[in-house]
């Protein structure tokens, strides 16, 4: 090394696109080199800081920083972006595709959380069933519907049939997709009804002291 020579004296630095000043510094085994007196780092300032012939490129100190957009919802978490010179707050996560989901979270970016339309606070709902699948929307069974709470998520599930025992009652109760299905068991007459009949042996009916009687459907059980 050169010292006392060559090291520490001023300089001019010449770089591809201007020049900066320097003071001389050795490098064993080799010339002089001219180090900068600031370090050549970019700035967000729509100048060429480090030399390189670009403006404004790469990782602008105090870029991707993290800020806030100041817009509603998931939109509103951002990171700094060099843009014309200036930084800007621009959002990490765009407005989700189509909809809101249960989560708790404005999806959307309208300023409501969890709302069924865009730009109107009412809440998510759907429909709902906690019967077998088989037997959804089939019979008498049908879909409730379950409101979404942004704390909780969905709520219980209000509305719904499920399937219940078949009986006779003109009804497909147990959602199987037949009506009154009960083997064994005559279902065609109507409750409360009734009709003609004789347990005796063909040919004795009104013969003698034999006479048919009545027999009655009751209202309770639907069966006879
Ligand atoms: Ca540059
Ligand atoms: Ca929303
Ligand atoms: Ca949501
Ligand atoms: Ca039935």
């Amino acid at each position: 090394m050169d010292e006392g020579t060559e090291a520490g004296l001023v300089c001019t630095l010449r770089l591809p696109t201007c020049e900066r000043s320097g003071v001389t510094a050795c490098v064993p085994g080799g010339r002089p080199v001219c180090e900068p007196l600031v370090p050549l780092t970019e700035l967000c300032n729509g100048g060429d800081d480090d030399c390189d012939g670009l403006t404004d490129e790469g990782d602008v100190d105090g870029g991707d920083a993290a800020c806030d957009t100041g817009l509603p919802g998931r939109c509103g978490v951002g990171r700094l972006v060099c843009i014309e010179g200036a930084f800007s707050c621009e959002p990490t996560l765009l407005p989700a595709s189509g909809a809101e989901i249960c989560n708790g979270e404005d999806d959307d970016c309208d300023g409501y959380t969890d709302n069924i339309t865009f730009g109107d606070a009412g809440s998510l709902t759907r429909a709902c069933y906690q019967g077998p699948a088989a037997t959804r929307e089939v019979g008498v069974c049908v879909d409730g519907t379950q409101a979404c709470d942004a704390s909780t998520g969905w709520g219980p599930c209000s509305g719904q049939v499920l399937p219940t025992i078949e009986i006779c009652d003109q009804a497909d109760n147990d959602c199987d997709g037949q009506v009154d299905d009960l083997p064994g068991t005559d279902c065609t007459v109507t409750p409360g009804a009734s009709r003609d009949c004789y347990p005796g042996p063909a040919g004795t009916q009104e013969v003698g002291l034999c006479v048919g009687g009545t027999q009655s459907c009751p209202l309770s059980s639907a069966t006879i």
